[in-house]
C-alpha cells in the first residue's frame, strides 16, 4: 500500500512536470495574465480585438512577439494611437513588459487583433488565445467575450469591418 502510494506520487509528479514543461519555462511561470476579454461581435463581423493585463513577475524582461487563436485565421499585435491627427491603429512587432512590471492591453491602446474569424464571437464565449514570448515560452489565456463598454462607442475607427 505504501509503495503503491509512492508510485502514484511519482507518476503524478512526472505528469505534472511533463505537462508544465510543454508551455512553461522560467519566464512564463512569472507571467500572469488577468482581466482577459474579447469584444463580442455580430456574426457579420470577421475581425475583433482582445484585451488583457500582462504582469511580469520575473527578473527578466518579457517580450510578447505574437499570439494565436484557433478561432482566427490570423492574429496580430496592434496599437491604437494618434497618427496625423487621427486615431488609428497599426501593427506592432512586439510588446515589451519590463521585469516586475505590467502592461495593460485596452481599448485605445495595445490590443490583440483576431482576424478572419472562423466563428462568431458571442457575449459569454470563452476564447482561447496563446501568447508567444521571445524566449520561446507561451502562455494560454482564456478570454471571455463581452459587449463593448458604453464609454467606448467607437473604440477602433480604423478597424476594417
Ligand atoms: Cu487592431
Amino acid at each position: 500500500m505504501k509503495i503503491r502510494n509512492l508510485l502514484c506520487f511519482a507518476v503524478f509528479t512526472v505528469m505534472f512536470l511533463g505537462g508544465a514543461y510543454a508551455y512553461a519555462d522560467d519566464l512564463s511561470k512569472g507571467i500572469l495574465v488577468s482581466d482577459a476579454w474579447v469584444q463580442a461581435m455580430p456574426p457579420s463581423q470577421t475581425t475583433t480585438a482582445a484585451y488583457m493585463t500582462i504582469t511580469n513577475n520575473s527578473t527578466r524582461e518579457a517580450v510578447l512577439v505574437s499570439a494565436s487563436s484557433d478561432i482566427a485565421g490570423a492574429v496580430e499585435i496592434h496599437q491604437m494611437g494618434e497618427m496625423n491627427g487621427m486615431m488609428d491603429m497599426a501593427m506592432v512587432s512586439n510588446i515589451h513588459i519590463p521585469a516586475w512590471a505590467k502592461v495593460t492591453l485596452q481599448p485605445g491602446g495595445f490590443h490583440i487583433m483576431l482576424i478572419n474569424l472562423k466563428k462568431s464571437v458571442n457575449k459569454g464565449d470563452i476564447i482561447p488565445i496563446t501568447l508567444h514570448f521571445q524566449d520561446g515560452s507561451a502562455v494560454i489565456v482564456s478570454a471571455q467575450a463581452k459587449l463593448q463598454q458604453a464609454e467606448e462607442p467607437s473604440g477602433m475607427p480604423g478597424m476594417k469591418m
